[in-house]
């Protein structure tokens, strides 16, 4: 006659629970059970022993020890082999063959206002964790019920004598899960009390929104990478952050010099390496200035990071690839911006950051010898998704020599594979789909975000145009009225350069002529003006995070001075494509992996 199966039952959530007792004896099991679960099995009028039945020893120290005893876990974990058999019957142990257990509330204990450690610590179940472990573990023999949901259909499976393996496997996983969820919330609940804020984690005020509360970023590993010596960071702050360092890390290493990258919403503004700048450039730029500049090659990258579209960079978040130095804060000083993120800082460079925004300018101090983990995670709408981070590396010598057409191109020149591992990297760390435009060691257009590639391709030349339309003599020469600020200098270009003037109502046309000296509103440049100084415009590099699926694309990206494009390929028009670009003189460069990013 088969030996009666056991079950033992320590649960701290009791639904369901008679029921199943009841279903178990019905189907002649053997039931032990914990104290509080015991207790109320019998009070209903069943059998059931308590589980110093088999360990005689008594529950101790006020409940911390219940179930934890070799008679128990042996019993759980011996597998069906003669080695384990005699080791049981040496000690005269019987095998357990159902676990039923859940665990003290840990979550909703710490999810109360002001909860002490010792009223959490003692919510920390560690019997019933090893009940459930042990059983999931050996669940080719064991059945593990973790989840009260689950007793029903494992009692209708018991009807029918031995509970399947699929089942078994189920139950095991949802065990594991449910430990593991278990054991995360007492670590996040010992990280924000012991590991003492900014170091392996950062409380932040909120997430993306400031209803969206209580928000923090952390590491389960080690410390965060970063510092802060400045302000505080936000949500989306720090999202823009280690967006842009890895962007300009990568952009120094691909091209050895400098770089510096302004971002906005997850999203470069501008992103640049050290390329010197012209007296021209200094004052398009608005750092002409700017003692220190021409020594500065950090200074340079962040002149042309901000300097591409300042609009876009109003408040931006920065991102240094090089020690901060005297000209590069005093060029961040005077613009508005929310923060910056570099590898050190100069001691009078840190002293002007940090008299920014009255004191509360973000400065981030990030650990350079960083590497993430190779495998990222995230959650959305509570479902989590993981995947291998995009560490391709992007380099002007080995990203832009598979296939380039017309098949007989001239090699490519430095600074065309300069300016497309520019683009190339810009667009890795763009929100997709991106196509970004890059001349002269900087990004001039970016167009971020777009789900039709030729509005990314339309956006980004437009603001390659609107930058160029920027060193037109005209825009240059402006007399501005006195004490007007930088950002809306900033604007009144844009208007210009953009083609939004003349304005359209008279109130805007006086909001617009106050920017500008008595009698000097500069003339709204003419649709032929615009084309031949467009046409100047040449030798301009494009990437494109993923293939072009019709020609438009090619012909807008013409219209703005490109001479060379790099895009993957797998479109149906790959063909017209290509001729399209030899039609129109522009070399395009087969970049076999796609980038999207989000
Ligand atoms: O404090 S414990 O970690 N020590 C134990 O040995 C132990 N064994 C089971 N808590 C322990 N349990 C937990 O007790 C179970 O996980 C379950 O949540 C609870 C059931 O207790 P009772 O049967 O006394 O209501």
């Amino acid at each position: 006659m088969p030996s009666q199966k056991i079950a033992i039952l320590s649960v701290y959530d009791k639904t369901g629970l008679l029921d199943l007792a009841k279903g178990l004896i019905q189907n002649n099991v053997r039931l032990l059970a914990s104290g509080g679960t015991a207790k109320l099995i019998r009070e209903a009028g069943f059998d059931v022993e308590d589980v110093s039945a088999i360990t005689n020893a008594p529950e101790m120290l006020s409940g911390r020890v219940k179930t934890l005893h070799p008679a128990v876990h042996a019993g759980i974990l011996a597998r069906d082999l003669a080695s384990d058999e005699k080791d049981l019957a040496d000690q005269n142990i019987n095998k357990v063959d159902y676990v039923v257990c859940n665990l003290y509330p840990f979550k909703n204990t710490v999810a109360k206002v002001n909860v002490t450690i010792p009223e959490a610590v003692e919510e920390i179940d560690i019997g019933g964790v090893t009940l459930i472990r042990a059983a999931a573990k050996n669940h080719t023999r064991v059945t593990i019920l973790s989840d009260p949901h689950d007793y029903p259909i494992f009692l209708q499976e018991l009807e029918k004598g031995d509970i399947p393996a699929e089942t078994r496997q189920r139950y095991a996983l949802k065990a594991f899960e449910h430990t593991a969820d278990y054991d995360a919330a007492i670590a996040d609940f010992f990280r924000k009390q012991y590991a003492g804020n900014g170091v392996q984690q950062l409380s932040l005020r909120y997430g993306a929104n400031p209803h969206q509360k209580p928000a923090a970023a952390f590491v389960r590993d080690g410390n965060l990478p970063f510092k802060v010596l400045g302000g505080s960071p936000g949500y989306i702050n720090l999202l823009d952050c280690l967006n842009a360092w890895p962007l300009v890390k990568e952009l120094k290493q691909a091209l050895g010099l400098p770089a510096a990258a302004s971002f906005k919403h997850v999203s470069p503004a501008g992103a640049a390496i050290g390329v010197p700048l012209t007296g021209t450039e200094r004052k398009v730029y608005m750092v002409d200035d700017i003692d220190g500049i021409e020594s500065s090659g950090l200074a340079q990258a962040y002149s042309r990071a901000r300097g591409a579209d300042r609009m876009s960079s109003f408040g931006d978040v920065i991102a240094l690839s090089d020690t901060c130095d005297v000209p590069t804060a005093k060029i961040i000083s005077r613009e508005v911006s929310d923060g910056v993120i570099a590898p050190a800082y100069e001691p009078a460079a840190l002293e002007i950051l940090k008299k920014k925004k009255g004191g509360k300018y973000l400065v981030l101090q990030m650990d350079e010898a960083y590497e993430p983990p190779s495998q990222e995670t995230r959650t959305v709408y509570g479902v989590t998704l993981t995947q291998g981070r995009n560490d391709v590396k992007i380099s002007p010598t080995k990203t832009f020599n598979s296939v380039i057409r017309p098949k007989n191109s001239p090699k490519l020149s430095d600074s065309a594979l300069r300016d497309l591992t520019i683009a190339t990297i810009a667009v890795k760390y763009t929100q997709s789909n991106s196509v970004c435009y890059a001349f002269n060691g900087q990004v001039i257009g970016l167009g971020a975000g777009q789900q039709s590639r030729i509005h990314c391709t339309r956006l980004a030349g437009d603001k390659a145009d609107n930058w160029w339309m920027r060193f037109h003599e005209r825009t240059l020469s402006i007399s501005w009225a006195k004490g007007i600020k930088r950002p809306e200098k900033s604007n009144a270009i844009d208007m210009l350069c953009s083609g939004q003037v003349p304005p359209q109502s008279e109130f805007e046309t006086k909001d617009y002529e106050r920017s500008f000296a008595e009698g000097s509103v500069p003339k709204p440049f003419t649709p032929e003006e615009r084309r031949e100084w467009l046409s100047k415009l040449s030798e301009v590099a494009v990437s494109s995070d993923a293939f072009f699926p019709f020609v438009d694309n090619v012909y807008r990206a013409a219209r703005s001075g490109v001479k060379y494009i790099a895009a993957p390929t797998g479109s149906q028009n790959d063909g017209a494509v290509f001729d399209t670009a030899e039609n129109l003189g522009i070399t395009f460069i087969e970049q076999s992996t796609r980038l999207f990013h989000h």
